[in-house]
């Protein structure tokens, strides 16, 4: 059993509530469940700025996947979400990104964990040091350290993950 912590955004067709659906779904996924997610967080792109502002979120993953299996899981949601990508670092329908796995590094042409990106960005840090603040890279590093060194002033509280009436 291994653990797994996910990086989810989007920033097309009411990101909000279908990342609160691919939540649900992540609970679906064979022999994988979510231990935990964290609220929904609004942030501005990273990337050309005239595309909408995107939603993100993380969640951790209890799986029995391999980090291959598991990329193509996420892959094929991301497919069925009708995955939109338009221009390089412009704005798409759902993303989901392994950020962790356990403490693995993985260094393979479709796959490197950890994330590459992740120790920079803020709506990727925000969002998983709600739920994992102790949680070390392979490296010893922190994430709540890296949370609070990198530029987080593009993130913010959207809301709860879990809309009005509904609960996960
Ligand atoms: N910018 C933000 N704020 N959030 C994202 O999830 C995101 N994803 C991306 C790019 C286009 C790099 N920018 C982003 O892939």
């Amino acid at each position: 059993m291994s653990r797994a912590w996910i990086g989810l955004g989007g920033n097309l067709d009411e990101p909000a509530t279908r990342l609160r659906r691919t939540l649900a779904r992540l609970d679906q996924l064979p022999d994988t469940r979510v231990i935990r997610h964290s609220a929904l967080y609004g942030s501005r792109p990273v990337g050309p700025a005239d595309q909408p502002d995107f939603i993100n979120a993380a969640a951790e993953l209890e799986t029995e996947l391999t980090p291959l299996t598991l990329l193509d899981e996420l892959q094929r949601l991301e497919n069925e979400a009708g995955r939109v990508r338009t221009r390089h670092w412009g704005e798409r329908t759902l993303d989901l990104d392994i950020l962790l796995f356990d403490d693995r590094v993985v260094h393979e042409t479709r796959l490197r964990i950890p994330h590459p990106e992740l120790e920079h960005r803020g709506f990727v840090l925000v969002p998983l040091a709600e739920i994992a603040p102790a949680l070390c890279l392979p490296d010893g590093r922190r994430v709540d350290h890296l949370r609070a060194a990198c530029d987080a002033t593009a993130v913010w509280y959207h809301g709860p993950a879990e809309a009005e009436g509904e609960s996960h």
